[in-house]
């Protein structure tokens, strides 16, 4: 047996998921990862440091580190690359001023080679606030269509009401399973039919 192998199988009977949420500060990180556990998202703090949150979905534990995305933190997040399965960036929807920062710090995180391999969904956030970009034109402000090394896609949502935060988390879920416990993650969850492994959607 490989030690691919073992690894593999050793990841299967755990059913983990490291999931790295990033983004700039004030995009809403924090108040999604709130809102999806059920808490209040009323007076939330600039994050200084990072929380972790580990929630059970749809059978795997899903230990999510929500790190601080002020421009002094940002060096930091480095500390955080080992073994990420997914990463989440978290966008603004309605901060036009800073998506020039916003594309760059996304596409020099996509060079990191300790993130390589790890499935990438972007958070169209905001969605509730009038004058909000829209997903395609977020896509299109962060340059998405030049990515070709991470498996991603792009959902509009709001922490505020809701919006497309569970169906985020399965997509996530979903694409880390296939590459992780392929052979398991069918019997959990039937698959998509329409499911190609390089399949790059907007949505
Ligand atoms: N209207 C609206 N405000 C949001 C949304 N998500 C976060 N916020 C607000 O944006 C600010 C920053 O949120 P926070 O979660 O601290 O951002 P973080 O720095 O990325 O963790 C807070 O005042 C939140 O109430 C959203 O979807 N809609
Ligand atoms: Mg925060």
């Amino acid at each position: 047996m490989g030690l691919f192998t073992i690894i593999r199988k050793n990841r299967q009977k755990e059913k983990e998921m490291r999931i790295l949420f990033l983004g700039l500060d004030n995009a809403g990180k924090t108040t999604i990862l709130k809102k999806l556990n059920g808490e209040d998202i009323s007076g939330i703090s600039p994050t200084l440091g990072f929380n972790i949150k580990t929630f059970v979905h749809r059978n795997y534990t899903l230990n999510i580190w929500d790190v601080g995305g002020q421009r002094t933190l940002r060096p930091y997040w480095r500390n955080y690359f080992e073994q990420t399965d997914a990463l989440v960036w978290v966008v603004d929807s309605s901060d036009r001023m800073r998506m020039q920062d916003c594309r760059e710090e996304l596409h020099s995180l996509l060079l990191e080679d300790r993130l390589a391999g790890a499935s990438l969904l972007i958070f169209a956030n905001k969605q509730d606030l009038q004058g909000s970009l829209t997903s395609a034109e977020i896509r299109n402000a962060l340059g998405l269509l030049s990515i070709k090394s991470h498996h991603w896609k792009i959902l509009p949502c709001s922490a505020v009401t809701g919006e497309n935060l569970v169906e985020g988390l399965d997509w996530v879920v979903d694409d880390v399973a296939r590459r992780l416990y392929y052979s398991t993650a069918i019997g959990d969850t039937a698959p998509h039919p329409t499911f190609k492994p390089a399949t790059i959607s907007v949505s």
